[in-house]
């Protein structure tokens, strides 16, 4: 048997121990919260998970630095979903410091998209990449992305375009901060999201040859969006322009719904989870000694909870063992030897096993999947293409030239209008959640200690090489 000591000790080593620039911790797919964790690459070292990306020809610009190495689960998402994106300068902890980012950076946001055949092992470096979103001065509300990023509690949201064929895609967030040009340089902050995408098609996206990139390779340091100096310059008259390709968004009547699954499904057995790690029910037991069998089937679990938790945090692993370990262990000592209680049933709540959700989701409204003019990009009707330009499903679908499938839009605009992004409520379950007492004990550390970025254009060390 396995002390809850030893266990409880690993809860302390393992706690992430977040520093401070960004980083991508948490999915939405029309609202629903897919976990703090679930389907993101991100390093698992908390010391270096928000950290800028060294050096804009290095590969780990594609997907972040320990971004080819796949995570277990990909979440589904309906091609013309909404999706949100919630980015923490304290990896474990969204309500810290500024909460997204430190107020000093100054540049751009964008999400790009790359198709792949496998989810797991196509390498995210190299072509094949799109931009679907990008924001980077916004004249209406006077306001650079980073501070839009804050005044948002970090949620990020936008649409994926409606034309997208059925597959597996990789979703990258790239915050682009030049607030230090002449000291660190340009720190790119990315990270990638598995996604399963059911569209309308299937086979490749045909994807315009000026507007697919490769990544590393897609921006460069003389870049206009790169040397723009932000102290002596005023966006309002001379703007900023968002590094990378053109705005490419396919449109199309949307998802299907016979598209399957097949990599990376999240277990239908899963009684709880914690970012890519899912808790499987304990063996029955009806002995003293079954009973403690299952006791230590649950505290190896646990221990494997622990050890896979990335710096986004641990809380499904504090559930865990709260609400089924520790209780196995109560019941053998009781001598209470039928079970497991609740046999196959959820553990705990979905919001008790991720940090609180920090603010309102922007852009999603009463309708799941319904864009907002003026939150999200808006796309327009599909456009007539009899069966459209991704012919069948092998793959081979690009070439075909049925080139009024895409809609190509340059978006130098503010994807925003008006005043804050004001939605129609969501209910509240998806919005905000007040701490429980469990996760107001979570043991999240404030270690690290590090500051990424400092509110002076005179910060001078170099990023992410010290
Ligand atoms: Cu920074």
């Amino acid at each position: 048997m396995r002390s809850n000591l030893f266990i409880a000790s690993l809860a302390t080593t393992f706690a992430s121990l977040a520093t401070a620039h960004t980083v991508l911790t948490t999915v939405f797919v029309n609202g629903i919260n897919q976990g703090d964790g679930t389907c993101i690459r991100m390093s698992k070292n908390p010391d270096r998970a928000t950290f800028p990306i060294e050096g804009i020809n290095n590969a780990n610009m594609a997907c972040g630095l320990e971004g080819a190495t796949p995570v277990a689960f990909t979440c589904p998402a309906p091609a013309g979903s909404t999706l949100t994106f919630a980015f923490r300068e304290w990896a474990d902890e969204p309500t810290k410091g500024a909460g997204p980012i430190d107020p000093s950076h100054i540049g751009s946001v964008a999400i790009y998209l790359k198709q792949v055949s496998n989810i797991a092992t196509t390498n995210p470096a190299g072509g094949g990449w799109f931009k679907i979103y990008s924001d980077g001065y916004d004249s209406s509300r006077k306001q650079w992305s980073a501070k839009k990023l804050i005044t948002d509690k970090g949620l990020l949201s936008f649409s994926l375009p409606s034309g997208l064929p059925t597959g597996y895609y990789l979703a990258r967030s790239e915050i682009l901060a030049i607030h230090d040009i002449s000291g660190s340089g340009p720190q790119f902050f990315v990270n990638c999201a598995q996604l399963f995408v059911s569209g309308s098609t299937t086979g490749t996206v045909s994807i315009p040859s000026d507007k697919s990139v490769s990544i590393p390779g897609h921006v460069k340091y003389s870049d206009p969006g790169v040397t723009y100096n932000v102290y002596e310059s005023n966006p309002d008259t001379k703007p900023y322009k968002v590094v990378g390709p053109a705005i490419f968004r396919p449109s199309g009547p949307g998802p299907s719904t016979n598209a399957k699954q097949t990599d990376g499904v999240i277990p239908a057995g899963c009684i709880l989870k914690n970012a890519n790690w899912c808790a499987k029910e304990v063996p029955d037991y009806s002995n003293e000694n079954e009973c403690w069998k299952a006791s230590d089937d649950c505290w190896a679990q646990l221990d494997k909870c622990y050890t896979s938790a990335p710096p986004s945090g641990s809380r499904g692993c504090k559930v865990w063992q709260e609400k089924k370990c520790d209780k196995i262990v109560d019941s053998c000592r009781s001598g209470d030897w039928k079970g497991p209680r609740n046999k196959g049933q959820k553990v705990g709540s979905e919001s008790e096993s991720s940090a609180p959700v920090p603010g309102r989701i922007p852009g999603v409204g009463v309708s799941p999947g319904v864009e907002e003019p003026g939150v999200v990009i808006p796309e327009p009707e599909p456009v007539e293409g009899g069966d459209g330009g991704y012919e069948g499903g092998n793959g081979e679908g690009e070439g075909e030239g049925e080139e009024e499938e895409e809609e190509e839009e340059n978006v130098p605009a503010p994807t925003t209008t008006g005043e804050a992004v004001v939605v129609t409520p969501v209910p509240t379950t998806l919005v905000t959640r007040p701490a429980t007492t469990t996760e107001a004990a979570a043991p999240v550390t404030t270690g690290g200690g590090k500051k990424g970025c400092k509110k002076s254009k005179h910060y001078r060390r170099r990023a992410g090489r010290d």
